[in-house]
């Protein structure tokens, strides 16, 4: 007699080679972690693999036109799948568990319910969106956001990346310019397994976040000019330095979140100076803000008086500076039913859990758009993401991928209660 869904429990050491396998794509030497920025060669061998375990599982497999890949395992009726996933492109400095979980954790769970035998009471998908990271095309989570119809396709393809590329013909270099529409499938439910990326549960000793919000995101990116000189010759006086009014830019970011305090946090993560030379000033700097905030109303007034500093600072040093927006995101709030069953199904499973916002940006908070979303966190060590150290014990990591797996069960039961003998 096949075991009861409730009893099933993911397979870990088949998940922790499958992140191993994966992390070996465009792994970083000397590290745990990997390399593989969005539709670049890593990215695509990286979409080759996970595509290949997908059919090896028997899954029907769709690509859409700005590279998502779904999916599908049938379940006992037809209808919108249960869907889970994240992504598997990551920054240049990438951990092998940002995104990468989410997606092998939920080809772990379908994995998990076929070697049962047992069918699921309405279709299952896993899926890996293009691009979520956004550091090579702006803005993040951009294959979910073209995925759920919040922008064009055309505009989509039409973005250039921090290396002049665009995001169609590398799409095409790569493979990956898929047949099947966009906005695609409308999910029942989507659930998106992922890493904290921060230090709470670790410090709180927990093992489960139920994630019940995302905070709002802001991106910004300033481009400063003033007038290349000679380092030497040049008195102070005469010069017009976009390299010092980007520094000061970095300095007030600092100083605005502090004076904000907790949740606001701002980050200058690029200053590209040209010509980047030890003996000329500057011609122009190209700097960008990163302002996050769970209040809208706060970080709306850091942007206003982010902009009023930077053209102080821009007129003060005499030069000219262009300003463009590449990500903006509201705050997400999750839905409250399928946040409680996340909280439920990990008591149920015997896991310390706790209810928190999300300090990143996440693929489920472009799904939350179009059907009832939540996410489920396991712990990061030392709060690390975004660093090749990120690490998650196989422990945690296999608590995460068994609430992902009752989760969705009970969700494919049609149901947001879980089991009534928990
Ligand atoms: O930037 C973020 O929050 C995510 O890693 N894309
Ligand atoms: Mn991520
Ligand atoms: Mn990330």
């Amino acid at each position: 007699m096949p075991p009861s869904a409730r009893d099933l429990r993911v397979d870990i050491d088949r998940l922790l080679r499958r992140l191993a396998a994966l992390a070996e794509i465009g792994a970083i030497e000397g590290t745990e972690g990997c390399a593989r920025l969005a539709l670049t060669d890593e990215d695509k061998a990286g979409r080759d693999l996970v595509v290949a375990w997908m059919r090896d599982l028997g899954l029907s497999v769709t690509i859409d036109g700005i590279g998502n890949v779904v999916g599908v395992l049938a379940g006992a009726v037809d209808g919108p799948p249960v869907m889970c996933g994240s992504h598997i492109d990551t920054v240049r400095t990438g951990g092998r568990y940002d995104g990468n979980l989410g997606v092998l954790a939920g080809l772990e769970v379908i994995e998990t319910i076929l070697a049962a035998g047992l069918t699921p009471p309405r279709p299952l998908a896993v899926a890996f969106f293009t691009d979520e990271e956004g550091a090579r095309f702006p803005p993040d989570m951009l294959g979910s956001l073209v995925y759920v119809g919040s922008m064009a396709l055309e505009e989509a393809l039409d973005i250039e990346g921090i290396d002049g590329a665009k995001v169609g013909p590398e799409l095409e270099r790569i493979g990956y310019a898929g047949a099947a529409p966009v906005p695609g499938l409308v999910p029942h439910a989507f659930v998106e397994l992922h890493v904290e990326q921060g230090p709470v549960l670790e410090v709180e000793g927990i093992t489960i976040g139920a994630v019940e919000s995302v905070q709002g995101i802001s991106w910004q990116e300033f481009t400063i000019v003033g007038q290349s000189n000679h380092a030497g010759t040049t008195p102070m006086s005469m010069r017009r330095d976009p390299g010092y009014v980007a520094a000061s830019i970095a300095t007030f970011v600092r100083e605005l979140a502090s004076e904000l305090g907790s949740p606001q946090v701002g980050t200058v993560g690029m200053i590209e100076l040209t010509p980047n030379l030890v003996n000329v000033v500057p011609a122009s700097a190209t700097v960008t803000v990163d302002l996050r905030n769970t209040d809208d109303t706060v970080l709306r007034d850091a942007e206003h008086r982010l902009a009023a500093f930077v053209e102080e600072a821009t007129a003060a040093e005499g030069c000219t500076v262009a300003t463009r927006s590449l990500a903006r995101f509201e705050p997400v709030v999750f839905d409250p039913a399928v946040v409680a069953l996340v909280e439920k199904t990990a008591i149920d499973l015997g896991h310390s859990v706790r209810r928190m916002p999300s300090g990143a940006g996440h693929d489920a908070q472009m799904l939350a758009r179009v059907c009832p979303t939540a996410m489920i966190f396991t712990p990061s060590r030392g709060g690390l993401s975004h660093n090749p150290a990120e690490y998650t014990n196989p422990s945690d990591l296999r608590a995460g991928a068994d609430v992902l797996l009752q989760t969705m069960w009970t969700l494919a039961e049609g149901s947001t209660e879980g089991p009534s003998d928990g």
